[in-house]
């Protein structure tokens, strides 16, 4: 472990950290930000309140939207010349969601990063392959940093250029593996296809995060990569990768509460949703100066597990793996769907890579969905019936699991376009018509 003072501190301690922090932070972002200063005194409150964790709920919520109005830089509570380092989010539509670190934010967040890397057993001992892309995106930065704070060596290959990072992998001996879980499946294949026994290498732990993966899909990396596979989960406006991680228990993430108070609220109504129930990811950014955030909707998927301690000894509160965003979430004909669980179909399936886009359309009055998934190439290269019994078979199970009626297309090994780092699942027509 890490830092056992923080990540096994007793839950009175915390609890009264939690507090004594919030205080602060309510103190600071009224005095430097006007937006929260004004949306304080739209309520009538005054930072003094404020008093423990208890009051929390009187604070208004920031969304996404406010970030935009602010753009780029109405939410930082730090002037420039304590700024460090300036990371955007990438909107996929408008303006990128921009957010400013102090040193001492970077450092919280590479003391988190290092607390992931710790999650599964890394130490200064370590090599550490970070595929993350490096640049606006935190992914490659966060976990670089974090991996040096442990004292670890670095190898920092970004994402891409995978044959090179294959080879690289095996002449430098990587024991641990950072990238998406989608680039880690890609890894895995290429390495395969280049005749190098990936089995073999002396990997230990893989820090699979920055979009929705299943649990299927674990297993299918856990075949191909003699690692185990981690689920690491960040956001920008937090902080990158490391607000909260899987141990080796895997079974949910621990936040790293000392510093990201997690609550779950019902999207619909805002209200409080108690430990166990589905519902939003809200954020309150306990220590951070540069940019702080008070009650921030990720709009991300989840749920608190109800309390019980980890057999790994950390205290914190865990996450369930992430469903998806609520904006990620098709409707078809009435029906909700969320591409992780088609994935959670697929994978499961025998000669089905997980490699797959669903492309949404509207005929008439009703909305459509083609599902195009990569078949084995053995299966492909046999004769139709075999392809028509595996198309049978999709289409059954989707329609069982998800209540959808999907058209589905099979398509050869290597079809569909990789990305490097977060997969594009969703070819959504409607918005274009
Ligand atoms: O994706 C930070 C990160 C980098 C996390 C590397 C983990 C590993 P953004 O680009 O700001 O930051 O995107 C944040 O990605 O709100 C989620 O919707 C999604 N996301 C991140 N981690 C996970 C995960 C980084 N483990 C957005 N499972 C978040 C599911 C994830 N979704």
């Amino acid at each position: 472990m890490f830092n056992p003072t923080a990540e096994q501190m007793p839950k009175e301690a915390l609890r009264k950290l939690q507090s004594k922090r919030l205080q602060q932070l309510v103190r600071r972002t009224y005095d430097h930000v006007a937006f929260y200063r004004e949306r304080m005194q739209e309520k009538g409150l005054k930072p003094e309140d404020i008093r423990s964790m208890e009051d929390l709920a009187q604070l208004p919520f920031t969304t996404k939207t406010d970030f935009r109005d602010q753009y780029p830089f109405g939410m930082f509570a730090a002037p420039m010349r304590e700024i460090a380092r300036i990371h955007a989010s990438s909107g996929t539509t408008g303006k990128p969601t921009v957010v400013g670190y102090t040193k001492r934010d970077l450092d919280v967040w590479a003391e988190c990063a290092a607390r992931s890397l710790g999650c599964g057993g890394a130490t200064a001992d370590s090599i550490v392959q970070v595929a993350y892309g490096y640049g606006l995106f935190t992914g490659g930065l966060g976990m670089h940093y974090g991996a040096e704070y442990m004292g670890a060596a670095v190898v920092p290959t970004s994402a891409g250029n995978t044959e090179k990072q294959i080879m690289l992998m095996k002449d430098f001996g990587a024991t641990v593996l950072c990238c998406t879980p989608s680039y880690a499946l890609q890894i895995a294949e290429v390495g395969m296809a280049m005749g190098v026994d990936m089995m073999s290498l002396p990997l230990k732990s893989g820090h699979f995060g920055a979009e929705p993966w299943t649990e299927a899909m674990r297993m299918r990396i856990e075949e191909m990569l003699p690692l185990k596979a981690l689920d690491i989960y960040g956001l920008s406006e937090v902080a990158g990768p490391g607000v909260a991680s899987e141990c080796l228990v895997q079974n949910g993430l621990h936040v790293f509460e000392d510093h990201f108070y997690p609550e779950i609220i019902d999207p619909a109504t805002g209200e409080s949703l108690p430990d166990g129930e589905k519902g939003e990811l809200v954020f309150t950014c306990l220590t951070k100066e540069g940019m702080p955030l008070i009650r921030y909707r990720t709009r991300d998927i989840t749920m608190l597990l109800k309390e019980e301690t980890c057999p790994c000894g950390r205290s914190s509160r865990r996450i369930a793996r992430l469903m998806g965003r609520t904006d990620d979430m098709l409707i078809i004909r009435g029906v909700n769907v969320f591409p992780s669980q088609v994935e959670d179909v697929l994978v499961r399936i025998k000669g089905v890579h997980p490699q797959y886009v669903l492309v949404v359309d509207r005929q008439g009055n009703l909305d459509t969905m083609e599902i195009k998934v990569e078949v084995t190439e053995s299966l492909f290269s046999d004769h139709v019936r075999g392809l028509e019994a595996l198309r049978a078979d999709i289409h059954h199970q989707i329609k069982t699991v998800l209540n959808v009626n999907a058209k589905i297309t099979l398509v050869e090994a290597g079809s569909i376009e990789r990305t490097l780092g977060k997969a594009t699942r969703v070819q959504d027509l409607r918005r274009l018509n």
